[in-house]
């Protein structure tokens, strides 16, 4: 079902004093004008909010100031609006923030808008036309060029009933926000309202919000409970993109909130200080230059930044370009959120853009692929998009990483995997969440492994394998070991390997002795066997042999791993047949003496000296075959 009633917010804009606040109590009935200074001063200084239906339409009117020195507060509420009612007195026409308000919007890329010509009743009909045909040439070649210019006057009442018909008409043909979207609001007020505690109000960008949501405070990243929603000043179930809605928080004091931060859905998106962006520059500013310092504006959110212009010592007024923002502090966004540049002194508007990657890698010197990545961005081709940031993840791309890079949804973060996994152009790993990985690299990690056992083979024929983490290191420190699996399992099922426990092998792969091996190996194991248990030492053992020490100890480590010999303590290694015999003693003495032994009977049991006795008591002690108990052992 859907919902008959659209939500869109209108944004005033205009120079001081045109009438826009007058023009909003004449449309709602509601003056938006809220603070004592302001009521003092007759000016606007922040923010202000009205509301009116009509037509089918639920209109949420944003009032801004047009004094230069609050142009900040009118690019926070200029943020969230679908349609702008530019503000121009017939008796003043344009004026410089007439101006700047319009130039504004046009880098926001608001789509529609009207023109009311205001106080009307101030000018004959002759000026009046001047000025509309001053305001039509001015609006040439814009979003507004063909749009409504309606005559009105705040004091008479001329023409309202005209602009509510001109705003209805725009109001449909306005896209509006998109509910289904994860939920964003930039939150341009916070207070606390006694009995209720802390509440933020803004118009949320994209999808819902109701009581009892769990949302995220960025850029701090705090989770915190939604109390209740309200809009319109009516509490409401759920309030929707587009519509102004004050948001109850629990577990947070109203201090700790402010105008710049964001609420949105939880452990979905990242809060940012660089983020590189398409930039434009507005015709007849000063040419801006790289690592210039600037203000930024996006949504309700300000901050200084420093612009690093891609492949270009400065940028000429009018001109375009890829750059990155560095901001002095952090704050949510994502592709395609707009922004906009304004220089210190004087204080004006000088450009503005579009967000293009909001966690962008730190470059590398002349990185072209990223020039790529962001074109790809720019014409939202979703699938060259997600493969692009796979491939210049050399470690993988954790699922869950998709949403904070790109803004996506669960479902459109699924069919595009789907579409590109299809294409063989990236591999989804198994992992928990699963690790995106492109087909190229993974091919080159299936042929380094080869090559890097191969290598071992070559390098080590007395040992049957590498050790699996050895060899994942030997790759790459940073290799995940869920990817490393996996190519081990790819190379395994084509049969270019063999995994063996912990060891990986080239399949087939043998320990191919060499004749003087193969005879020292027997002498090795025929010295031990005929020692039972008052065994030579190694050093001895080894110096017996025809072979140098460094084959002669990876012939005794083959023996140890075919488990012929055991290692007993560091120094004394035993045949298996005399630890086996041993065994068998044990058991004997135990059927016929009872499961008690003493050191001294172990002693005559073995024949062997104690040098031999207490370290083997020791070792049948961790094999379980025997407890200790006080000096004696228990024969289990
Ligand atoms: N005669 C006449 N006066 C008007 C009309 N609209 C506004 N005014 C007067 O113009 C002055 C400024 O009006 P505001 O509505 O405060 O202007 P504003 O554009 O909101 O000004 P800022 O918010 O400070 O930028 C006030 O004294 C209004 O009474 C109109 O249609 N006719
Ligand atoms: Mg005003």
């Amino acid at each position: 079902m859907t919902n008959p009633i659209k939500n869109i917010i209108v944004g005033t804009a205009g120079h001081i004093d045109h009438g826009k606040s007058s023009l909003v109590e004449a449309l709602t009935g509601t003056h938006p004008d809220r603070l004592e200074e302001e009521k003092r001063r007759g000016i606007t200084i922040d923010l202000g909010f009205a509301f009116l239906e009509e037509g089918g339409v639920r209109f949420g009117f944003v009032d801004v100031p047009g004094h230069e020195r609050f142009v900040g507060n009118m690019l926070a509420g200029a943020a969230g609006i679908d349609l702008v009612l530019l503000v121009v007195a017939a008796d003043e026409s344009i004026k410089p923030q007439t101006r700047e308000h319009f130039d504004i919007c046009r880098l926001l890329g608001i789509q529609r808008g009207l023109v009311a010509l205001t106080k009307a009743d101030l000018v004959d009909t002759e000026t009046l036309e001047l000025v509309r045909l001053e305001l039509e040439d001015f609006l040439q070649r814009s979003f507004l060029e063909n749009a409504p210019i309606v005559p009105v006057s705040a004091k008479t009442g001329k023409g309202l009933t005209e602009l509510k018909q001109a705003l209805v008409t725009q109001a449909q043909q306005v896209a509006g926000k998109d509910s289904r979207r994860d939920f964003r609001l930039p939150i341009d007020r916070a207070f606390a309202v006694k009995g209720f505690g802390s509440v933020v109000t803004g118009t949320p960008i994209s999808g819902h919000v109701s009581a009892e949501d769990e949302v995220e405070l960025f850029p701090g990243g705090q989770k915190l409970r939604v109390r209740g929603v309200q809009s319109a000043g009516k509490s409401v179930d759920r309030a929707e993109a587009g519509q102004r809605t004050a948001v109850n928080l629990a577990g947070i004091d109203h201090h700790a909130l402010q105008r710049g931060m964001s609420l949105a859905t939880p452990s979905r998106f990242r809060a940012t200080r660089r983020l590189d962006v398409r930039l434009r520059l507005l015709p007849g500013v000063r040419k801006l230059k790289n690592r210039a310092l600037l203000h930024f504006h996006t949504g309700s959110f300000e901050t200084m930044a420093e612009v690093a212009l891609f492949e270009h010592g400065e940028l000429p007024p009018g001109a375009v370009c890829f750059a990155q923002m560095r901001l002095r502090q952090s704050v949510l966004v994502l592709p395609g959120d707009p922004f906009i540049i304004r220089q210190s002194s004087p204080l004006v508007t000088i450009g503005g853009g579009t967000v293009l990657d909001p966690l962008p890698r730190r470059p590398r010197a002349r990185e072209a692929s990223r020039a790529e990545y962001l074109l790809a961005v720019e014409h939202h081709d979703k699938p060259e998009i997600l493969a692009q940031l796979t491939e210049r993840s050399l470690f993988g791309l954790p699922q869950s990483e998709i949403s904070a890079r790109t803004g996506w949804t669960g479902q459109e973060i699924q069919a595009t995997l789907g579409a590109i996994v299809h294409a063989k152009r990236i591999r989804l790993i198994p992992a928990e969440p699963p690790i995106l990985f492109s087909t190229m690299q993974f091919d080159d990690l299936l042929k380094k492994i080869a090559e890097r056992v191969e290598r071992f083979h070559k390098e080590n024929p007395l040992q049957p394998g590498i050790a699996r983490e050895e060899l994942r290191v030997n790759l790459a420190r940073r290799l995940r070991s869920e990817i490393f699996r996996a190519a081990l399992e790819e190379l395994a099922s084509h049969r270019k390997i063999e995994l063996q426990g912990e060891l990986v092998k080239r399949a087939g792969a043998q320990i191919s002795l060499l004749a003087d091996e193969v005879k020292a190996k027997d002498q090795i194991e025929a010295a031990f066997a005929s020692a039972g248990l008052a065994v030579p030492s190694v050093k001895e053992v080894l110096a017996t042999l025809s072979v140098e020490v460094r084959r002669s100890e990876k012939l005794l480590q083959l023996l140890l791993r075919e488990k012929a010999l055991l290692r007993v303590t560091p120094d004394l290694i035993f045949h298996r047949q005399a630890l086996a015999e041993l065994r068998g003693k044990l058991s004997t003495y135990k059927q016929a003496k009872g499961e008690r032994i003493s050191v001294p009977a172990f002693k005559d049991l073995t024949g062997i000296t104690r040098k031999y006795a207490i370290p083997l008591l020791e070792y049948l002690d961790r094999e379980r075959v025997t407890r200790r108990q006080g000096d004696e052992r228990v024969i289990l």
